[in-house]
């Protein structure tokens, strides 16, 4: 697929359209997911995950942050879902931590991990917030990636048990199931540039991570499909990326990166097939010989929504061979690259504004990327899992607070992002198409991976002296958001 179109064919106004009315059924959410928020890392037989021993090695994670506490989520559930009511959320996304449930990966499930998150699906139903659910938002147990993590096929085969563990204990609540968060950042970024867990630093084993991420994608949902007792949908989330092109070269660098960053993913869920350009521009690296006979049928299964998370765009070309090359995609710069077989192309530095990540801010980003899926998978229903925004936010105790003197975060930064990116999303529905629900990234600040706290995300500040919540105005505007589903003056 390409997630490509002309940029003047959308254009680049400013998106800052107030009042305007979503479908009743459109759903507005919030996102997080388990190792960001939980912490209790070594709590009721959770194993170690490979973002356990990540955060702890010295030099992976800025300040040397971890995950252990987070934000003690795992300990604050019932405050965290009274926080979820107040604000009128309609849906919840979290990710099931899969070391919590089978701490090595494989083997009987471990009832605390399953009594937790049935709690927290019991409180969200009662709150009558709707469960979303994630089964892998990048917490690998460990002792899989001791065995070679997604570069070994048994990963899938470990994760399709997995599937059938979590389906059969909640697969009479979930209303929406979602395999894998984002499968290009556990690949590329886990397995190519080092800069997420596992760390590693090896082109060939990213493309080997591509494929079994993508197995255990359709494995999972076979089975998952296979156990439930309501009648949920089921998902992926991607990050497809939003690509533009620059100068001649623009095209040829943007088919390039499409394959590796889009269609390696699309392509075997839903297509039933790796491109074959992909195949030809890594051929020096793998004839893909770890594709088994029978691999792109089980990959290529129905989905019912397929969820995008979107931040920013990329511009890329084809690099000339002179001066020095530009690699700005976005991603924590650490040694390598996280495009195998892709040294020659560029990554540009693209005009701002930008966020507290780096990354611009560009909401027609969002309208031409889901324009271009759409015309890619027309009958494909569509659903924003993630977009948000990281500013570096400031607490005020001035009258503009709910009391005189109360703090406050007056976080106008952050509503004009999402008030542009929701008019994005809003023009998109009026061109046709089936856009479900819209999930702000994210509820509250939490463990940014390799930023570790340095970046909050969240509508709901978290002090991490005090794991005291805070929400921010810009909770409270999506409040009235969810609770109208227009967007708010
Ligand atoms: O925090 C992450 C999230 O875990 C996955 N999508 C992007 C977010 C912001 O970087």
């Amino acid at each position: 697929m390409s997630a490509t179109t002309d940029t003047q064919s959308v254009g680049n106004e400013d998106y800052r359209d107030a009042g305007l009315q979503f479908p009743e059924s459109f759903v507005f959410g919030s996102a997080t997911a388990s190792y960001q928020i939980e912490g209790a890392a070594n709590e009721d037989g959770r194993g170690p995950s490979i973002w356990d021993t990540f955060s702890h090695t010295p030099g992976r994670v800025v300040n040397g942050d971890t995950g252990d506490v987070a934000d003690d989520h795992y300990h604050r559930l019932e405050q965290d879902l009274d926080l979820m009511k107040s604000l009128n959320l309609q849906a919840y996304r979290f990710s099931i931590a899969w070391p919590r449930i089978q701490p090595t990966g494989r083997g009987p499930a471990n009832q605390a991990g399953l009594d937790f998150y049935s709690k927290l699906i019991d409180g969200l139903i009662a709150r009558g917030i709707t469960p979303v659910a994630t089964l892998y938002h990048w917490d690998l147990p460990q002792a899989l990636e001791d065995e070679g993590g997604w570069t070994n096929r048994e990963t899938a085969l470990a994760f399709e048990e997995y599937a059938r563990i979590v389906g059969e204990a909640f697969g009479d609540r979930i209303a929406v199931w979602t395999t894998l968060n984002e499968p290009w950042c556990s690949a590329y970024l886990g397995y190519a540039s080092g800069a997420h867990a596992p760390g590693r630093t090896e082109p060939l084993a990213s493309l080997k991570a591509v494929h079994h991420l993508n197995l255990a994608h359709g494995l999972a949902l076979q089975a998952l499909r296979a156990v439930v007792s309501n009648d949920p949908q089921f998902s992926v989330t991607l990050n497809l990326h939003a690509l533009r092109g620059e100068g001649p070269t623009g095209p040829e660098a943007v088919r390039r990166i499409d394959a590796l960053a889009n269609r390696a993913f699309t392509g075997p869920m839903l297509h039933g097939a790796y491109p074959a350009d992909l195949l030809e521009d890594t051929k020096t690296l793998t004839d893909w010989s770890f594709v088994h006979e029978g691999d792109l049928e089980n990959i290529h299964q129905k989905i019912d929504i397929l969820g995008v998370n979107y931040y920013s765009t990329t511009l890329v070309r084809v690099w000339s061979g002179e001066g020095e090359r530009e690699s700005a995609d976005g991603h924590k710069a650490v040694g390598a690259s996280p495009w195998p077989c892709a040294d020659d192309i560029e990554f540009l530095p693209q005009p701002g504004p930008y966020t507290e990540m780096g990354w611009n801010i560009e909401p027609s980003g969002l309208e031409e990327l889901l324009l271009a899926v759409h015309a890619e998978f027309p009958d494909q229903p569509l659903m924003v899992t993630e977009n948000g925004v990281a500013f570096d936010d400031v607490v005020t105790t001035d009258a503009g607070g709910a009391a005189d003197g109360a703090p406050a975060v007056h976080d106008d930064d952050r509503i004009d992002y999402l008030r542009r990116h929701l008019t994005a999303a809003h023009r998109v529905l009026e061109a046709g198409v089936d856009l479900r629900g819209y999930f702000v990234w994210s509820l509250m600040d939490n463990f940014e991976w390799g930023y570790g706290y340095s970046k909050r995300f969240g509508i709901v500040r978290v002090d991490y002296d005090t794991l005291e919540r805070l929400p921010k105005d810009s909770a409270h505007w999506y409040a009235e958001l969810a609770a109208t589903n227009r967007i708010p003056a």
